[in-house]
């Protein structure tokens, strides 16, 4: 048993706060445990401490596409710790991580063949954020020092993620700790444009224009990176514009300044690709990704650059670490083990295919609630979908949560950020779990009003 002696009590842990939980309402969770308390999950469902079955809308944090328990993974994990349960990987190497960093380049754009690997998404884009830095000052372009985010952006909350990141609440308690030098290109989700809108809105390329003002104001020798999520996704699913990241590259490549896609929500398949990048014809010059690589079940983030970064990091004396950086846990053997298992299932049971045939499933179900009371706003794209609700007059966030909570007497774990409720099922889900999905979504919406 968890505490060693068989009668733990969750409930009245959760009471105590001795767990200081991440982007929680803590004083709402310690109210009412026992509903969000997770106790097992198996395939697309979870279930609760108070005994109830709750289909997993989310993929847990978007991090769970092949579902959970999944036995080849569950194989792979025991096989690996008998092996070769941990490696250090400054100075010494091992195969799994070699064959997985391979596997990665193989699935990544042509010309982005290097894996550098980290432990999450926010220390993916800490290591993205520093081989820009690093790429620049190799090339005799130290001076280039500024990162350009984007309003909306979530990029994680390292000191760097938290800086190019653009959501306020995340901002402004840290405001003191900002890396200096960075600026935003305005976002692109302009509801009156564009509400309702199936895939990519057709209004709003023209906000990409926006860097080559902040070009005009600080100089393009002076911007070492822009880094964007192709679509943004904590924020709740703001699909880009059609043609927004193609422009984005050519304004990026006229002045040399780096292209970071943040694709730790739509890599490995989410976006019925393996890459974002493939799926809008867009290389960057640096990939993050994290969650998926590994099914949620052991930590792993990392980052892929181009021929022309790497080689210019290869540089300098023989005998001299040339890129000054790392985790203790990076590429480690547990976390290797099961990406290789995670490909093997995406490549093996067609699951991009899977995606992009689920995708007009998903998408007709979430718009199918248009027209309900309360409802501002259904956007989709691969294998998400948002649908956000009008702000209660007891103000913004109380619909949300009421929505969160009815959703779990209902079956759903639902993903809920203020009035919004974010999807990104499970790529296993069936046609028929997608329509239920939104149908007792739709149930949820009218108990609550
Ligand atoms: N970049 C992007 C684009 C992300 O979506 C991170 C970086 C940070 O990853 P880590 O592994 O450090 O959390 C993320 C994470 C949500 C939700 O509900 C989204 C994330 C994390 C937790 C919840 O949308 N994104
Ligand atoms: N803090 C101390 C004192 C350490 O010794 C280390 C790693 O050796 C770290 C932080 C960084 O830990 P990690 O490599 O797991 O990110």
């Amino acid at each position: 048993m968890p505490n060693g002696t068989g009668n733990f009590d969750p409930v009245a842990a959760v009471e105590k706060g001795a767990y200081w939980q991440p982007f929680t309402a803590t004083r709402v969770l310690q109210a009412n445990p026992a509903p969000r308390t997770l106790v097992s999950a198996k395939g697309a469902y979870y279930q609760t401490l108070d005994g109830k079955k709750v289909f997993d809308t989310l993929s847990g944090l978007w991090c769970t596409p092949l579902g959970h328990g999944h036995p080849l993974i569950a194989e792979a994990v025991k096989a690996q710790v008998e092996t070769l349960d941990f490696a250090p990987c400054f100075q010494v190497t091992h195969e799994g991580a070699l064959s997985l960093a391979q596997r990665i380049a193989d699935m990544a754009p042509e010309g982005m063949n290097h894996v550098f690997f980290a432990n999450s998404g926010s220390e993916a884009v800490d290591t993205a954020l520093k081989v820009a830095l690093g790429y620049h000052r190799l090339k005799g372009a130290g001076n280039r020092f500024r990162m350009i985010g984007r309003e909306r952006g979530y990029h994680g909350v390292g000191f760097g993620g938290m800086a190019v990141g653009g959501i306020l609440s995340n901002r402004k308690m840290f405001a003191a700790g900002m890396m200096p030098g960075v600026d935003h290109l305005r976002h692109t989700y302009e509801p009156q444009h564009m509400a309702f809108t199936r895939g990519q809105p057709t209004w709003g390329a023209h906000r990409v224009e926006d860097l080559e003002r902040l070009v005009a104001l600080h100089d393009a020798s002076t911007i070492a990176a822009v880094i964007v999520e192709p679509v943004q996704g904590s924020t709740g699913v703001i699909v880009p514009p059609l043609g927004y990241l193609q422009r984005l590259r050519e304004i990026c490549t006229k002045y040399g300044i780096l292209l970071i896609f943040d694709e730790v929500i739509t890599g490995f398949g989410r976006m019925g690709a393996p890459f974002a990048a493939q799926r809008f014809g867009v290389t960057p010059d640096i990939i993050t990704f994290a969650k998926a690589v590994t099914n949620g079940v052991v930590p792993m983030g990392g980052v892929i650059v181009t021929d022309e970064i790497y080689k210019t990091f290869m540089t300098g004396p023989k005998s001299a670490i040339e890129f000054c950086h790392g985790y203790t846990y990076s590429g480690h053997p547990l976390a290797a083990a099961v990406g290789h298992v995670v490909l093997d299932v995406m490549e093996g049971e067609g699951l991009y295919e899977r995606v992009r045939a689920l995708e007009p499933v998903l998408e007709d179900a979430a718009h199918s609630l248009k027209g309900l009371k309360n409802i501002a706003d259904i956007r989709n794209i691969g294998l998400t979908a948002a649908v956000e609700l009008k702000p209660a007059e007891a103000g913004a966030g109380v619909r949300g949560t009421a929505v969160f909570e009815e959703g779990l007497r209902q079956g759903l774990l639902l993903r809920v950020t203020g009035d919004i409720i974010s999807f990104g099922p499970p790529f296993i889900s069936t046609e028929q779990e997608l329509k239920d999905m939104m149908l007792t979504l739709r149930n949820v919406i009218e108990t609550v009003g």
